[in-house]
């Protein structure tokens, strides 16, 4: 184990015993939801790892080290403190460690924490992806190539339509990335079920889907697994009046000249704001949709 790790006894003792653990990020806690929803939102996506039988660890960076596994408090700290807490890439993993600073940590350096303490399935909300006007400002999320060469199994509702998604998913074509739909033949787009993008593969149990990574395991291809898990029907919001949201948001930024690790949590709060929490509501829900079924992912993963 790497001697930056901390691993809490529970995590520790599941690992060993080769029992299913499900990592968690932190920039969903701290910039990705307001207080005090977020912090809810965090524990309660927990307690649904654990009812589906695996052990959940939620990964941050804590006084020079990588915590994996927090405490209720750790939880509050990260909630609370929001965007005063440093949102840590594959980027600025390094310099958050050097300097003890309190990191929370994204998809891209989720996935690092998460494979260098050996845990091989990690739940979350959204990734990120290719952002609109790739042609004039080349925002690509890190999270893309981490799922190119990182070996972790991350569970999502998609991508936020925020998001240039054709160009999203070509990419990680491009980098050899299984996007494995979970009784969807789409793309979800996080607020909705559909977008339009027909996806290469996808299964209807979650036995399937746990022999396909089992089976990349063996064959020791390198990178991720992308398992897109749509939101649920009852929770799903409107197409066109999410996608005029989004729009407006995005015209926002554009003219508060936002962009670089900015851009994304601008656009969740944006759109938080302008549906009235209706999308908060809607983006919970589908994380802890996300917890049952990567945990059972996870857990049909350890009996083959
Ligand atoms: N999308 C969401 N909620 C989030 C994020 C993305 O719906 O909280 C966070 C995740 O931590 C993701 C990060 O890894 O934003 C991507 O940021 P960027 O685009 O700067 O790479
Ligand atoms: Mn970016």
């Amino acid at each position: 184990m790497n001697h930056l790790i901390d691993l809490t006894k529970e995590v520790q003792e599941a690992l060993e015993n080769n029992k299913p653990v499900v990592a968690l990020e932190s920039t969903i806690i701290s910039h990705g939801m307001p207080y005090p929803q977020n912090v809810e939102m965090a524990k309660k996506t927990e307690e649904i790892i654990r009812e589906n039988g695996a052990v959940p660890a939620t990964i941050a960076i804590m006084d020079g080290r990588i915590k994996v596994g927090l405490t209720e408090d750790d939880l509050e700290l990260l909630a609370k403190e929001g965007r005063n807490v440093t949102k840590v890439s594959r980027r600025d993993l390094a310099e958050v460690i050097a300097m003890k600073t309190l990191g929370a940590t994204t998809v891209a350096s989720t996935m690092i924490c998460a494979n260098l303490a050996g845990i091989k399935f990690f739940v979350t909300g959204g990734i990120g992806g290719v952002h609109r006007g790739y042609e004039e400002h080349m925002d690509v999320s890190a999270d893309l190539d981490e799922l190119g060469k990182t070996d972790v199994v991350v569970i999502s509702a998609g991508a936020k339509s925020i998001l240039d998604l054709p160009r999203t998913l070509e990419y990680l074509e491009t980098k050899g990335v299984p996007v494995i739909g979970y009784q969807t033949e789409e793309l979800p787009a996080f607020f909705t079920r559909e977008s339009g993008l027909k996806l290469a593969s996808h299964f209807d149990t979650t036995e399937d889907i746990a022999k396909v990574i089992k089976a990349k395991h063996d064959l020791g291809l390198e990178g991720g697994t992308s398992v897109v898990n749509p939101i649920p029907e009852d929770e799903a919001l409107d197409k066109d009046y999410i996608n005029g949201v989004i729009q407006e948001a995005v015209e926002q930024m554009e003219k508060d000249g936002v962009g670089g690790k900015e851009a994304t949590p601008y656009l969740l709060k944006a759109i938080v704001e302008k549906t009235d929490g209706k999308s908060l509501e809607a983006n919970i829900n589908l994380v802890y949709n996300n917890a049952k079924i990567g945990a059972q992912i996870a857990v049909d993963y350890y009996k083959l």
